[in-house]
């Protein structure tokens, strides 16, 4: 193989690194989560403008089952009107495109189905090198929402029971420990509860990595108490899908 090909993705991109400086300068984000199967096309022009006015830092796109073959013309929309970081937050390994920035290469650490913590990731890995995205390697950890979501469905483990602080922390701690640059703690999107402030303030105590949370945030309220509580990037789906104005007051709060 030859090597220089595959060195574009680690050293042209700079995205990680941006989180990680904003992190260190307390700098807020507010991602916003298109699932590219779920999203009504009328509200999709409505979406990316309030977005853009709104200074949304992230779109991420995904799924848990994507059926349509939205995601590539999305993209490619997208980034024909605005500069905004296009984030693949993959249900599975079919939810590639290089018309993304980067792409969280996620490892189910709340779960114990090998195939999610390492197997998809061996068949993947070659293509990734091969592609022009940022990889971000990223710890998901599913905390229970009081629902069960379509992720827990489809990957077929437990999530973290919603009180279990401790649990929560030595499990990003370990993910930490293993090397992964983000943890990402999802109640799954159209969660009845959202991820409870204690959790979010253990966890983020616990790790130095820039801590991602979403799943159920439908307010302007939790973004800023999720925020205090010390997540880095808030992630909103479904209720700015169902009302894009809403973006706006839900950024503001991010961006305190
Ligand atoms: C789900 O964290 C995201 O993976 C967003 O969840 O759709 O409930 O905002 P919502």
């Amino acid at each position: 193989m030859d090597n220089k090909q595959y060195t574009y993705s680690v050293i042209d991109k700079g995205l990680y690194k941006e989180i990680v400086h904003k992190k260190a300068n307390g700098r807020k984000s507010i991602a916003v989560l298109i699932d590219p199967d779920k999203v009504k096309l009328s509200h999709v022009d409505q979406l990316i403008a309030t977005a853009i006015d709104s200074k949304v830092d992230y779109f991420l796109f995904g799924g848990s089952l994507i059926v349509n073959d939205m995601l590539d013309p999305l993209l490619v929309k997208i980034k024909a009107i605005c500069d905004i970081p296009l984030i693949l937050f993959p249900g599975n390994s079919f939810q590639l495109s290089y018309r993304a920035d980067a792409l969280l290469f996620l490892s189910l650490i709340s779960g114990r189905n090998a195939d999610l913590l390492i197997g998809k990731h061996v068949i993947t890995a070659p293509f990734l090198k091969l592609s022009p995205l940022e990889i971000i390697s990223t710890g998901y950890m599913l905390i229970d929402g009081g629902v069960v979501t379509s992720v827990q469905y489809m990957s077929n483990t437990l999530p973290i029971p919603a009180m279990k602080v401790d649990i929560a922390m030595s499990t990003a701690l370990a993910g930490e420990y293993l090397g992964l640059k983000m943890i990402y703690m999802d109640a799954g999107s159209g969660a009845l509860n959202a991820i409870s402030t204690d959790m979010i303030e253990g966890v983020s105590s616990a790790v130095s990595i820039p801590l991602i949370v979403g799943g159920g945030i439908r307010t302007p309220e939790q973004v800023s108490a999720n925020i205090s509580a010390g997540a880095d990037i808030i992630v909103v789906g479904n209720a700015v899908e169902k009302d894009p104005y809403l973006i706006k007051e839900l950024a503001e709060a991010a961006h305190g």
